[in-house]
């Protein structure tokens, strides 16, 4: 068997990381290359962790902190996906919110599993970036941008994600201000929906992985800990009850409701996801149209699942009394009985990393 591959992404709420790995999963699966991944979050229920599970891709999950204050979670699951899965390649994917992985996972990584081959690619929505880049009005208050940019320079190779959703003008425009901006840094132009860009990526990673070039950031921890602390952490758990079968259709509608009145309240998003019967993903964030709706569903059910997993740029009690707010109007319009059998919300906590290596 050869080295084992540890690919480590970084990157903003919402920038498509989970959708990379996914495919690259598959497509790793179909050259019977066993892949894993490791998800992780400050919370403890994740949508993206249903989600790789829907998709029979072996997982461990680092909950309650990120890689860098867990690091020894984060061992633990690396050698278990390597004992019971045979995992050949492993993808670890931080939270979003999460900056300084270089000096605290990535160092530690090179120091603790000398054995394996390791890279780093941090991720980008296309069009977040091209707005943050040209100061348009801004989405993130000031310290939230702070981590948005310290993820970035951090980054050796940078995954300019959905490219697919950015218009040519601003496309090129970009790639024009990145050459400036970051001269020394590798660009991939991707769209994680399509097969060619993902294996282009993964071919980018096995350069990567021989080539480290990385520099540990220098980062001011108070002002990352104000961004992350800017905020709300929701993850709840809805039962759905249908006396007349409509569970999924009623879902839809929460869920766009409850998309609706962030919106209102002006509250940015990082993510605001959502899974529905551990099975379909749905996902909203800061790029997301305004006016998005989803289709209904119109399959029958008299319950369903939903997992919430809402990072909104507000205070946590506010967004769960939104999400109050909207249950409420749900049942008022269907005489149905929604029933939330878990709740969290909670802002992160300051990051205390296990290790920190910066030199
Ligand atoms: N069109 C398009 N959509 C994408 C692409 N990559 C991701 N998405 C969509 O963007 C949304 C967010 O993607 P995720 O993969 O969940 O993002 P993430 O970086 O894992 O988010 P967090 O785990 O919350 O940090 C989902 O609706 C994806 O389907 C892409 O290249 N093109
Ligand atoms: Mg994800």
């Amino acid at each position: 068997m050869g080295k084992l591959k540890l690919h480590v992404l970084s990157g903003f709420l919402g920038s498509g990381k989970t959708t990379a790995i996914q495919l690259a999963c598959m497509m790793l699966k179909k050259k019977n290359v066993n892949a894993a991944v490791i998800t992780n979050d400050q919370g403890m229920k994740l949508v993206d962790s249903a989600f790789f599970k829907a998709q029979r891709i072996p997982l461990r999950q680092v909950v309650n902190g990120c890689f860098c204050c867990q690091f020894q979670q984060l061992e633990t699951r690396i050698q278990s996906l390597i004992e019971n899965t045979g995992a050949q390649t492993i993808f670890a994917e931080s939270v979003g919110s999460c900056t300084d992985i270089v000096a605290t996972v990535i160092n530690p990584l090179l120091a603790y599993q000398p054995d394996a081959q390791l890279s780093f690619s941090v991720f980008a929505d296309a069009r977040l970036l091209y707005q943050i880049l040209k100061s348009k009005p801004p989405v993130f208050e000031e310290c939230v941008n702070y981590i948005f940019f310290k993820q970035i320079e951090e980054a050796g190779l940078i995954v300019v994600n959905k490219i697919d959703l950015i218009a040519t003008e601003p496309l090129n425009e970009l790639k024009i201000i990145l050459d400036e901006k970051y001269p020394e840094k590798s660009f991939l132009f991707q769209n994680s929906l399509n097969e060619e860009s993902i294996e282009l990526w993964l071919d980018t990673l096995e350069q990567d992985a021989k080539e480290s070039r990385l520099n540990p950031l220098s980062i001011d921890y108070d002002i990352y800990a104000a961004g992350e602390a800017q905020l709300a952490w929701i993850d709840q758990e809805l039962q759905i009850n249908s006396a007349d079968n409509n569970a999924l259709e009623e879902a839809v509608k929460l869920v766009n409701l409850i998309y609706t009145k962030i919106r209102e309240a002006e509250y940015a998003i990082g993510h605001l996801k959502f899974i529905l019967d551990d099975e379909t993903k749905i996902s909203f964030t800061a790029s997301s149209p305004t006016g998005m709706k989803l289709e209904m569903e119109n399959k029958k059910a008299n319950g369903c699942k939903l997992l919430i997993n809402a990072r909104v740029q507000a205070k946590p009690e506010a967004v769960e009394l939104l999400i109050r707010d909207a249950i409420k109007e749900i049942e008022k319009h269907t005489g149905n009985k929604i029933i939330s059998t878990s709740l969290s919300a909670f802002q992160p906590g300051y990051p205390r990393p296990t290790h920190r290596m910066a030199t």
